[in-house]
């Protein structure tokens, strides 16, 4: 606790130091107009970035390679001016560090070696894990220097990983899937064995994003994009299923948050656990990130009563809205503006950016949240 109050103390003192819009707004300081980035703002729907990507070969070609990688990070900037550029990577770089088998296959995403209740899990070795995920830091140290000797001196540059639950349920799917049937039996079967998975990841987790900040990452993402599977449905939340959330997303995010606190006390976490819904609220009391981002089923009226008095939120325009564009787009754009924009704030996607979006609507959404004002 005392040590938490403190890292908040040196992060305000530090705010007064901080001129880059994204990290001043993470510090709990509003400037004149919120910062702004989107989740998946590299990729597919960038004429640029599918050129890279045919260059390269194959997806995971592109994110160990880091010309491309540092390149596929900057092109969003580049084309857009955004606040924030995420470093090109992807989640699933930590099971494949694991000594999991990974390929992405054409069209239907990624596809993994399967690991199934009772099978022997992976050994965290950490030199094998640093020496794999060097090429990830080599492309942060790439990017640090690319924005600067660009003149993008007021874009901040984000590192990411996948939370533990995330992470799990592809490992446990060997796959994509919509309800990832295999991982919420495994943890309701087994807690025990599902919970030394949950452990290994966090612990290569919290190796990985310490790296990335040793390497140039000034604030961290950790995507929890499956989290509302745990969420329990209907209003008669039985005590086992709200415990579920708590053991599978709460308490791993804690421990990752506090892991990189302990280390780095002024680098700002963002927390993405999709799908909380009034959970929200007790993920952000219990993990104490800097920032919460929220999905688009989050009304922003809601989030600003019971999240942004205490911490800074990102969000959430719906990614179909930017896929449409138009006068729809610029209203609802405004909408969130109006009930969050006073901060502390950070525009963004309630997801990533549809790969069929025109480039266009990304570019007249810039223009609605660089012009709005309080
Ligand atoms: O070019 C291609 O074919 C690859 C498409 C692609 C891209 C551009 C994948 C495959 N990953 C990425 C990059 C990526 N992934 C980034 C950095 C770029 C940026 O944001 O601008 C980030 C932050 C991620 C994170 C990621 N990967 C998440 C969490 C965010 C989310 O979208 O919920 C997840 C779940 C993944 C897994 C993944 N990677 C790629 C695919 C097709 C999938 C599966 C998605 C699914 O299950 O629906």
């Amino acid at each position: 606790m005392q040590a938490m109050r403190q890292a908040k103390t040196q992060k305000i003192q530090a705010a007064g130091v901080r001129e880059k819009p994204l990290l001043a707004a993470l510090a709990g300081e509003q400037k004149s107009r919120p910062p702004l980035w989107l989740m998946r703002q590299a990729g597919r729907y960038l004429p640029e970035y599918r050129a890279l990507r045919e260059k390269a070969g194959g997806f995971l070609e592109m994110v160990y390679n880091p010309d491309l990688a540092a390149e596929a990070t900057m092109q969003p900037v580049r084309r857009f001016g955004m606040d924030g550029a995420i470093l090109f990577s992807d989640i699933l770089v930590i099971p494949q560090a694991l000594g999991i088998g990974l390929r992405f296959a054409e069209g239907e995403g990624p596809v993994l070696e399967a690991v199934r209740p009772g099978d022997p899990l992976p050994v965290f070795e950490k030199q094998k894990l640093e020496m794999r995920l060097a090429p990830v830091y080599e492309t942060v140290r790439r990017v640090r220097e690319g924005l600067q000797a660009e003149s993008f001196s007021d874009t901040a540059l984000i590192g990411f990983a996948g939370a533990p639950w995330t992470v799990a349920c592809y490992m446990a799917e060997g796959g994509s899937s919509r309800d990832f049937a295999k991982a919420r039996t495994w943890a309701r079967e087994d807690a025990a064995g599902f919970g030394r998975l949950i452990d290994l990841v966090t612990e290569a987790t919290i190796e990985y994003l310490n790296g990335q900040i040793s390497a140039g990452a000034e604030a961290i993402q950790l995507f929890d994009s499956w989290a509302g599977l745990l969420v329990p449905g209907g209003n008669s939340h039985s005590h086992s299923e709200t415990d579920t959330y708590a053991r599978w997303v709460i308490e791993p995010a804690q421990r990752i948050i506090s892991a990189i606190r302990a280390r780095f006390p002024d680098v700002p976490i963002i927390a993405f656990p999709r799908g909380s819904g009034e959970l929200y609220a007790e993920y952000a009391r219990q993990t104490g990130a800097d920032a919460i981002g929220i999905d688009q089923d989050i009304s922003p009226g809601w989030a600003a009563e019971n999240l942004q008095k205490k911490t800074a939120v990102q969000g959430n325009l719906d990614p179909q809205s930017l896929l449409a564009g138009g006068a729809e787009m610029g209203r609802a754009a405004r909408a969130i503006l109006d009930c969050l924009g006073g901060g502390p704030f950070i525009f963004n996607l309630g997801h990533g950016v549809i790969k069929e979006t025109p480039p266009e609507h990304v570019a007249q959404l810039v223009d609605v949240v660089r012009s709005w004002r309080p």
